[in-house]
């Protein structure tokens, strides 16, 4: 695998889920694949568990591992070519890149979505230099459009909590004070729809659409107590306008109704469902104490198997060096 961003990018998605639960039961079992072999991290945005449970993942293979936070400490980095870099930018990414690649034999990025220029996000421009000029085989760590590691781990998760054979498994918009990316919920509904056993139904206010790419085959509804009707997980995440009803909204927030946010009398709606979210989040906006500290909440797990997914990632690249 020279690329991780789509689940197509995995092929088969069967088999990669029983090589993830293969890396679950012995974690150390492909220790040898990375022996002398550096991963570099890039970080233009914060994190916590991808940062974590990525570092875990190489290290659990024999990976040695450089981390960098472009924005603590780097040379500030021009993106856009063309630029007269007069400003405060001290280093094109042009340069940077193949440097980068220099010092390692693997590369995982993130670099969010700006929310201003739609075009230049859902081009994942950023995502495509590193794939173009690094010479390396580079995974996203979330970049403008994708959260694929996260998707992943969200499948592990249902596949090991579900308890009927196709759950029906709900997407839900939720408030949120600032805006955020679509990257998350971009993922998450093409790996549900990717995954063959998945009832997918995606929730939120008018307008905030998300792109018919990802959207695929599943059931929008507007009503979300429609849709929280029978559900047997509830995947709650906020993202800013998308931009696909009214380009002029992308990236803003348009909506803030509080009466999205989920609380256990949402969750009295489904099927005694459980309540996911990748994290970080906003309680009391995104969803009360209540949800998200009853047993019913998966958001523990769902963290810890992102050591899983990054390790079945890593492996899949380490043996295609
Ligand atoms: C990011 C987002 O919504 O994309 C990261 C989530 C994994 N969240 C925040 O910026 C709060
Ligand atoms: N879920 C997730 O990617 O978390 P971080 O932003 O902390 O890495």
């Amino acid at each position: 695998m020279k690329s991780f961003i789509n689940v197509e990018d995995l092929g088969p998605l069967d088999k990669a889920m029983a090589e993830a639960f293969e890396i679950k039961n012995d974690r150390f079992k492909y220790q040898h694949l990375g022996k002398n072999k550096t991963l570099m991290m890039i970080f233009f945005n914060n994190s916590l568990r991808t940062r974590l449970s990525t570092q875990k993942a190489a290290m659990n293979l024999g990976m040695n591992v450089i981390v960098l936070d472009v924005n603590a400490g780097a040379w500030k980095l021009e993106t856009e070519r063309g630029v007269i870099m007069d400003g405060d930018k001290s280093e094109h990414l042009l340069e940077a890149i193949p440097v980068m690649g220099c010092y390692c034999d693997m590369i995982g990025v993130r670099s969010f979505a700006g929310l201003t220029d739609r075009e230049y996000d859902y081009a994942e421009t950023v995502l495509q230099q590193f794939i173009k000029y690094s010479g390396r085989p580079v995974f996203a760590m979330e970049t403008a459009t994708v959260h694929p590691l996260q998707a992943f781990a969200d499948l592990i998760t249902i596949e090991e909590h579900k308890v009927v054979e196709r759950p029906k498994v709900v997407l839900t918009w939720a408030p949120h004070c600032r805006a955020l990316p679509q990257a998350v919920p971009n993922s998450f509904a093409q790996w549900m729809n990717a995954a063959p056993d998945v009832d997918l139904v995606i929730t939120h206010p008018e307008g905030y659409e998300l792109d018919p790419k990802f959207v695929g085959n599943a059931r929008v509804e507007y009503d979300q107590k429609k849709a929280f009707e029978g559900a047997d997980f509830i995947y709650a995440k906020n993202w800013s306008n998308p931009g696909v009803t009214n380009p002029a909204d992308y990236g803003k927030i348009t909506c803030n109704d509080m009466s999205w946010t989920v609380d256990t009398e949402h969750m009295s709606w489904t099927n005694n469902g459980k309540f996911m979210h990748c994290l970080p989040v906003r309680r009391n906006l995104i969803v009360t104490d209540d949800v998200i500290e009853s047993p019913n909440s998966l958001v523990i797990p769902e963290a810890a198997n992102r050591e899983i997914s990054c390790s079945v990632v890593i492996k899949r690249m380490l043996e295609n060096l």
